[in-house]
C-alpha cells in the first residue's frame, strides 16, 4: 500500500516559500506517512529557477510527481510541455495518471471563439504564454492524450490533472463568469466515464472542491495564495478589530494583517494545518 497525497497551486514564488515551508512540508508528509506526493500544477511562473531547486530539495525527502499548470508554461517551449505532460506512475496497489490538460471555451458558450480569444488577449495570464496552437487544438490534444494514457487503466487509476474537468466547478459568479472560458473543458469528464475513472484531483480554481459527479469521486484541495487561505480567516475570527472593509477583498484584507507580529506567529503556527488541508490522500 503506497500513500498517495496530490497537492497543487502552491504558488511557491507569490507566497514566498522559503525553508520554513520546505520543512514544515516535510514534516506534514511524515507525519501523515505519505510515501507519494504528486503536484497537480502551478508551482511557480518561473520552472527552471524556482520550482526546479524546490522540487530538487522535496525529492530529497519524499517520493514526488508532478504536472504543470498554466503559470509553470510561463518561458517554456512547446516542445519542453510536451515532454513533460502525461505521465502513468504506478503505486502497488494503484497508479496515477497525470496530465495539464486545457480549455476549449466549453464552460462558456454564450461568446464566439474569437471573442473569447479576444478577452484572454486583453487580461488573462496565459496571453502570456507561446504554445504555438489556438485552445481548442491544444484542449484536443490534451483530450487524446488522456484517452492514450487511460488505456490500461484500472477502476483504481487516480487521474490528477491541473485544469477542471466539469461545469459543476465553474463559480456561478458574474465576477468570475468571464473566466470560466480559460478553466478547462467538459470533454474530460466524458472522457473519465468513458474508461471507468472513479477518482480525479484537479487544480487551477483555488476552490476547494469534492463531490461525486455520475460515479466519479472530484476532489479539488488547491494551496492558492496566502490572502485566500484558511488560516486568514481564522485569523481575522480570532482578531475582528483587523476586518477592515469588505471581507471579500482578500487581497486588502490580507496586507492589513500579513506584517503584524500576532499574524506571523500565528502563520507559523497553522501552516502544518493549512499544508494538511491542502491534500488529498489515497491510501
Ligand atoms: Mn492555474
Amino acid at each position: 500500500m503506497t500513500k498517495l497525497a496530490i497537492m497543487s497551486d502552491l504558488h511557491i514564488d507569490v507566497n514566498h516559500f522559503g525553508n520554513f515551508e520546505l520543512e514544515t512540508l516535510v514534516s506534514v508528509l511524515k507525519t501523515e506517512k505519505i510515501a507519494h506526493l504528486h503536484i497537480a500544477g502551478d508551482l511557480s511562473n518561473d520552472f527552471r529557477q524556482i520550482t526546479r531547486p524546490f522540487l530538487d530539495a522535496l525529492s530529497q525527502d519524499i517520493s514526488l510527481s508532478y504536472n504543470l499548470g498554466n503559470h509553470d508554461m510561463l518561458g517554456m517551449t512547446e516542445r519542453a510541455i510536451q515532454t513533460m505532460d502525461g505521465q502513468v506512475i504506478d503505486l502497488e496497489s494503484k497508479s496515477l495518471v497525470h496530465l495539464a490538460g486545457w480549455y476549449d471555451y466549453g464552460f462558456n458558450t454564450s461568446k464566439t471563439e474569437s471573442e473569447h480569444l479576444a478577452s484572454k488577449n486583453f487580461y488573462w495570464f496565459d496571453r502570456k504564454l507561446d504554445r504555438g496552437y489556438t485552445d481548442i487544438e491544444l484542449a484536443e490534444q490534451s483530450l487524446q492524450k488522456l484517452e492514450d494514457l487511460l488505456q490500461h487503466a484500472q477502476p483504481s487509476t487516480i487521474v490528477a490533472m491541473h485544469f477542471v474537468p466539469h461545469a459543476s466547478f465553474i463559480p456561478v459568479h458574474p465576477y468570475f463568469a468571464r473566466f470560466s472560458a480559460f478553466l478547462g473543458s467538459p470533454k474530460f469528464h466524458k472522457v473519465f466515464l468513458k474508461y471507468g475513472i472513479k477518482n480525479v484531483v484537479f487544480g487551477h480554481l483555488h476552490h476547494k472542491h469534492d463531490e461525486i459527479i455520475d460515479g466519479i469521486h472530484y476532489q479539488a484541495r488547491p494551496l492558492g495564495y496566502k490572502r485566500e487561505w484558511q488560516m486568514v480567516q481564522d485569523f481575522l475570527k480570532l482578531y475582528p478589530h483587523y476586518v477592515d472593509g469588505p471581507t471579500y477583498e482578500l487581497a486588502k484584507r490580507y496586507r492589513t494583517i500579513k506584517d503584524l507580529p500576532e499574524f506571523q506567529t500565528f502563520y507559523r503556527e497553522h501552516l502544518a494545518k493549512e499544508f494538511r488541508q491542502s491534500m488529498t490522500i489515497f491510501h
